[in-house]
């Protein structure tokens, strides 16, 4: 059970959130003096402005910096008004990559492992209410084996850390997400939760609240234009919702939930919410939302952009959602960790179906797992004795992420993993242990699953039956057979999936990556690796092939968008798999899924 509600800030009679956004003071601390000379008392020296949330790597002019890894500071000052000293304090952020400790006036208020799911703190007891507080935040950003995501450190004969991600992505750090100053009453709404029954035209929508203290729970429902639908009591119960609408897909329909807390008929806490009327479910070989069979239609993406890097950015997003649905796409994959919760709002209000992922990626031990995928390549990774220690952190992130999402029609399916080695018994034991985690975690019972490499092929993958629905990384043309080779590339495509097809799973399959890097200057006639027309041909190659095996139920191109990765000979300036370029312009590629996408024969 977590410590702290994950519920999202809102502000109303009963709580309230003030931003904390601006510009805080920063400092590197390559010699992890901080803590031991304690600056959250003292104050960080040698700060510079930085602003929150920003990753602070592309914000710099000197390599040192921006490939700094180690431990780093956040300071600020924030006021806390003195009108509500009924009510409890907490700062909450909406992530600090990767691991955090976080003090208020010189006080240790909290730890945190994990940089993409929120840091809650209490600080009832160390604020000054009516006063300026004293705000630092130590940030640690390496990797190693036993956190999410995995990787190493190497040190340079000079001292200076180079973080080495086991993965292929800009290992952007810092406070990348909003912070909040919260204040919500003592007796208060701590979490709730939905479940969906579809009866005919109406629907019944099962909730349970959780509360501290005393009272007892009133719920509300109330429809787009504002008019209450149906109420009820209890912590938990059943609301009856007469000619429903639907939450569907690419045609979302919200209603507003309100929970409030009353005690001897007076109301002690309110929380609002958006939901929307949907089920899911894994059947027949098909994915189903509200019983109708969805084929998925999108992209992995990255939270990446120029400057910002990882940071969280309302336009950003907005523009990401227009260009997918101008090709198209109904889906998307949170490759390869928790997006900042504005996403999932924005895809709710969009009716995009997410697959959401924690933040397990790099479980294969080479410092870019995509060179070594195919190989064959038996990595030890979960017979290691770092794995408990893993294991553990995977669980509390994987509880974290359900806590945090599960009320968002759009997250339709969990993703538990990202291209971990699964050919051996420690990889089954290991991931049985975090799926079994997993289901008793999501009220709503969605399908779970996880995406697989090469690897994990059909004849050696110890763990594809833990998985609701399969998801397979596959680069027929790429890493393997590309360029002139494509042809002998798409028979070894349909003989892995005539193998897998032989397996009769049942279980609808879904590509969560197919790609070949493009960079938007080059064309070629015909087209050659690297060019326009190569992905464009890649990708209809890629589809011929999908079309043959009726149990494939998605595609989720790599990637949306071209996105920053570590530096090295595989990758110009970023991994360029992006169907749009890294400013979101679309590559020809685009056009081929934007006809694709908008075709009747994909349902
Ligand atoms: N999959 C064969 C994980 C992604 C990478 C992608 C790539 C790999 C491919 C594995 O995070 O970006 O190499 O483009």
């Amino acid at each position: 059970m977590l410590k702290y509600s994950e519920l999202y800030p809102c502000s109303n009679a009963y709580r309230s959130k003030v931003s904390l956004d601006g510009l805080w003071k920063f400092s590197f601390d390559p010699d992890s003096a901080g803590k031991e000379e304690e600056w959250f008392k003292k104050g960080i020296p040698n700060a510079c402005p930085m602003p929150v949330p920003s990753a602070f790597a592309d914000l710099f002019t000197k390599e040192e910096e921006r490939d700094y890894g180690g431990d780093f500071w956040y300071a600020t000052e924030f006021y806390c008004p003195d009108d509500m000293q009924d009510r409890n304090c907490f700062l909450r952020f909406g992530s600090i990559t990767h691991r955090a400790a976080v003090y208020c006036n010189g006080q240790l208020v909290a730890e945190h492992e994990g940089g993409f799911l929120p840091v809650v703190c209490d600080i009832t007891d160390a604020v000054r209410r009516g006063e300026a507080n004293q705000l630092a935040v130590w940030v640690n950003n390496e990797l190693n084996e036993s956190s999410l995501p995995c990787g190493s450190v190497k040190v340079l004969a000079s001292g200076r850390k180079l973080v080495k991600p086991y993965f292929d992505f800009f290992n952007y750090a810092g406070i990348q997400r909003s912070v909040y100053l919260l204040q919500i009453p003592k007796h208060a709404i701590t979490d709730y939760s939905v479940t969906y029954e579809l009866k005919g035209e109406n629907a019944n929508i099962n909730y349970q609240a959780v509360h501290s203290g005393e009272g007892s729970i009133r719920v509300s429902l109330y429809d787009r234009e504002g008019s209450l639908v149906v109420s009820g009591e209890g912590s938990q119960g059943s609301l009856f919702v007469e000619k429903a609408h639907l939450w569907k897909v690419r045609n979302a329909y919200l209603y507003t939930i309100k929970l409030e807390l009353v005690q001897d008929g007076r109301v002690m806490d309110e929380y609002t919410d958006r939901i929307g009327i949907r089920t899911v479910e894994i059947k027949d070989g098909k994915i189903w939302i509200n019983g109708e069979a969805v084929y998925l239609k999108g992209y992995g993406k990255h939270e990446d952009f120029d400057v910002l890097g990882r940071t969280f950015n309302w336009s950003v997003a907005k523009r990401d959602f227009e260009c997918m649905k101008w090709n198209g796409a109904n889906c998307f994959r949170t490759s390869h960790y928790p997006y900042a919760e504005e996403w999932y709002q924005m895809a709710d209000e969009e009716g995009f179906l997410v697959i959401d992922e924690v933040a397990a990626v790099g479980m294969m031990r080479s410092f870019a797992n995509f060179a070594a995928a195919g190989t064959g390549k038996y990595t030890y990774f979960f017979e290691a004795p770092t794995v408990p220690e893993l294991k553990k952190n995977h669980m509390l992130q994987v509880e974290e992420m359900i806590m945090r999402d599960k009320n968002h029609p759009s997250v339709i399916a969990f993703s538990l993993f990202n291209e971990p080695e699964t050919t051996s018994d420690g990889a089954a034991e290991y991931f049985r242990d975090i799926f079994e985690t997993a289901r008793k975690l999501d009220p709503q019972h969605r399908p779970l699953t996880g995406a697989m490499e090469k690897n994990s092929a059909p004849d050696k993958c110890k763990c594809y039956h833990l998985l609701d629905f399969i998801c397979l990384n596959r680069y027929y043309g790429w890493y393997i057979s590309g360029g002139p080779e494509i042809e002998e590339a798409m028979e070894l495509f349909a003989e892995e999936m005539k193998a897998w097809e032989e397996k009769k799973l049942n279980v609808p399959f879904v590509f969560t990556e197919f790609g070949a890097d493009t960079l938007g200057s080059e064309h070629k006639l015909p087209g050659v690796m690297w060019t326009q027309e190569y992905q464009e041909k890649y990708m209809e190659k890629n589809f011929e092939i999908m079309d043959q095996f009726p149990f494939v139920q998605g595609e989720l191109a790599w990637n949306f968008a071209d996105f920053q990765a570590q530096e090295g000979i595989m990758r110009v300036n970023g991994n360029k798999k992006g169907i749009f370029t890294r400013n979101r312009q679309p590559k020809n590629a685009a056009y081929v899924l934007k006809r694709r996408w908008e075709s009747s024969h994909l349902c």
